[in-house]
């Protein structure tokens, strides 16, 4: 990494260990908190009894569980708000827009760090922050401390050149990027992105090419803060926030990949996976029920003034249905003023308040085996809220014009023109400083976390669920408006875990715990810690997979859980559902190092497990789980 982006902002940051190998510490700028992770988040600081966070900047936004149906929901945000208050966090209010887009418009800074409890953090690095995604516990952790541990990433080059083509959207260049590298081509590195095809890219391109970074299962994503840096936060009243950052000429990187914006054409990601990559043009015509236009991905200004440019004097399609939902409530005003609000409406267009919405199944769940196009970054089974929809994953162009003709199409020859506004404006009618205040406001919504039990020497448990390659957080700990609003109640979101996959996998874990088994990139997705939080309610005591997925392998440890891979991948033929598996000198391995040996005892079998963790990890798992670590640590 010598010389690159990367390596002069951890540098910069470093507090332990070397940027050559290993695992290092480093400090934390910023922190920022949604509602559906950070309801854990903050039960977690207040178990770690501190005074005002140690971070520059820690926000906390209101933006995935918005519906109110119950009382749930807002009892987790009048929780949070208490701990905000206590903490000295400022909180952004439900409606005032999805954390990533509001954070990058108002919060990230070029060469800082931000962590935050969820997956897509790395938005901000369209802007040259290091900002990385992390499980509730360590971003507790980070506004308590000021501090992350990571294992040193490698990085890998994306050089970008030539000129895209105007309808081409940030989607369509991060979707090409998923098509070449898959969603685990980017783990263990950040992808640090170059070369003369940026100067073309408005920040809110590069950002949306670094939130499906997190899809492409890497650490972090980054863009060289320019001339185009500078101007967007001149347009946010932040000029003073710049600073100009970018690599060595000669910088050395890992890995490297060329791409030529001027031969990308429209793209989308077919069911079910960010990666089932192909071009638009290829499914023109299909039939279309719905259109989702907004997420962390694509709300932007940018890109819903280029939604208004084409819906303009429009009508949606009688049979389809079309839902907005802006990034922030500043894009909302903006449009507002401007009329592409009006614009929106006279189309026929439903408008939902700023927030994640639609995106993590709040609400507009599709019609039973319908075609939803949606501008997110996700279209994992299910969570849509319609088992058996289909959902493709487009760019806010393709998805205005599909919309308007009921059926697929792209936008190949339009020009657009739209300038970025030379002032933003401020809307600050969201934000609520800390006042300070001691008293933590505990709703009966919100349930103790489970307890980690201190690591056994033998482990003999059954295989209770064996699966395949790139099972998803959304598989473990499944999201939609019916469970999002027990985010805090790990008892009752258990009873829905795999069910995805299987329909009785709680009851199986009932009986005596168990062991997982599964394939590559185990736990891809989401940064939600309940997908670690429900197998230790339900005493799974270890998953055995080919592979781990970053975020969800450090929630696992963090919760006293086992990563455990094979050490021959082939292995993982040998182990069925419903094998004993008995794993002997557990505490000592985990402890000094070296292989795990794992008996089948029922069919006179030996495969050999590794834990490939830190020492630092060790310990977390020797103590019962990372709180436990933290309070013995001091
Ligand atoms: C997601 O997009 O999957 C989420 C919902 O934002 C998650 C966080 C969560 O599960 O609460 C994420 O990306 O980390
Ligand atoms: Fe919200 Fe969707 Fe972004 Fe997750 S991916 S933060 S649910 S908008």
């Amino acid at each position: 990494m010598k010389g690159s982006l990367v390596e002069k902002i951890l540098k910069a940051h470093l507090l332990k260990g070397n940027l050559q190998e290993g695992e290092i510490q480093i400090k934390i700028d910023q922190t920022l908190t949604q509602d559906s992770t950070g309801t854990m988040a903050y039960l977690q600081l207040e178990a770690m009894d501190i005074g005002p966070v140690a971070t520059e900047r820690s926000v906390a936004y209101i933006d995935h569980n918005m519906l109110q149906q119950g009382f749930e929901n807002a009892d987790d945000h009048a929780f949070i708000k208490s701990c905000c208050d206590k903490h000295g966090i400022l909180y952004s209010k439900p409606g005032g827009g999805i954390c990533h887009q509001v954070h990058l418009e108002r919060f990230a800074i070029p060469g800082k760090t931000l962590l935050g409890s969820d997956s897509h953090t790395p938005t901000a690095g369209g802007l040259g922050s290091i900002a990385i995604g992390a499980g509730g516990l360590d971003v507790a952790v980070a506004m308590a401390k000021g501090f992350y541990y990571l294992p040193v990433p490698k990085v890998y080059f994306i050089e970008l050149v030539g000129k895209p083509k105007d309808y081409i959207n940030g989607k369509d260049i991060i979707l090409t990027v998923l098509e070449k590298l898959s969603v685990k081509g980017g783990v263990g590195y950040i992808m640090e992105y170059g070369g003369e095809g940026i100067d073309h890219l408005s920040v809110t391109d590069r950002a949306t090419i670094c939130n499906m970074g997190a899809e492409l299962g890497a650490t972090s994503s980054i863009f060289p803060s320019d001339e185009r840096t500078k101007e967007f936060l001149k347009a946010q009243g932040r000029e003073k926030d710049y600073l100009p950052l970018q690599a060595d000429e000669d910088a050395v990187y890992d890995k490297k990949l060329q791409i030529d914006l001027s031969t990308i054409e429209a793209k989308l990601a077919g069911p079910h996976s960010p990666d089932n990559v192909e071009e638009v043009e290829n499914l023109v015509g299909m039939k279309v029920d719905q259109v989702c236009i907004g997420s962390c991905t694509n709300s932007s200004y940018m890109d819903l003034m280029r939604v208004s440019k084409i819906l303009k004097g429009k009508k949606v399609h009688p049979d389809t249905s079309l839902v907005i939902s802006p990034g922030s409530a500043n894009i909302l005003h903006l449009m507002a003023e401007n009329g592409a609000l009006a614009t929106f409406i006279s189309a026929g267009a439903r408008i939902l308040e700023a927030g994640c919405g639609p995106c993590i199944g709040m609400g507009q769940a599709p019609k039973g085996g319908g075609v939803s196009l949606r501008t997110f970054n996700r279209n994992f089974k299910g969570r849509s809220g319609t088992m058996d929809a289909k959902v493709y994953l487009v760019s806010p162009e393709t998805a205005a014009m599909s919309a308007i003709a009921g059926t697929v199409q792209t936008a190949k020859g339009w020009s657009f023109d739209i300038e970025e506004p030379l002032d933003y404006g401020k809307n600050d009618g969201y934000f609520v400083e800390p006042r300070f205040q001691d008293k933590i406001e505990m709703g009966k919504n919100i349930k103790p976390f489970p307890i980690v039990k201190p690591l056994e020497d033998q482990i003999d448990k059954k295989c209770i669920l064996k699966v395949g390659d790139n099972i998803t957080t959304d598989d473990i700990c499944p999201s939609n408006a019916k469970l999002l609003p027990y985010r805090s109640n790990i008892p009752y979101l258990s009873k829905f875990s795999f069910t995805t996959i299987v329909d009785d996998f709680s009851e199986r874990a009932k009986k005596d715990g168990g062991i997982i088994v599964a394939g590559e990139n185990y736990g891809q997705g989401s940064s939600r810690e309940h997908a670690a939080l429900i197998p230790l309610f339900l005493g799974i005591k270890a998953v055995i997979a080919k592979s781990f997925a970053r975020i969800h392998r450090q929630n696992l440890i963090n919760n006293g859980i086992l990563p455990l891979v094979f050490k021959n991948k082939k292995d993982y033929d040998k182990v069925e559902e419903g094998d004993q598996i008995h794993l002997v000198k557990v505490k000592e391995i985990i402890k000094n190092g070296g292989e795990l040996l794992c008996q089948l005892p029922e069919k006179g079998e030996e495969i050999t497990l590794i834990f490939d963790g830190s020492c630092r990890e060790r310990e977390i798992l020797e103590f019962g789980g990372y709180l436990n670590y933290a309070k013995k640590k001091g």
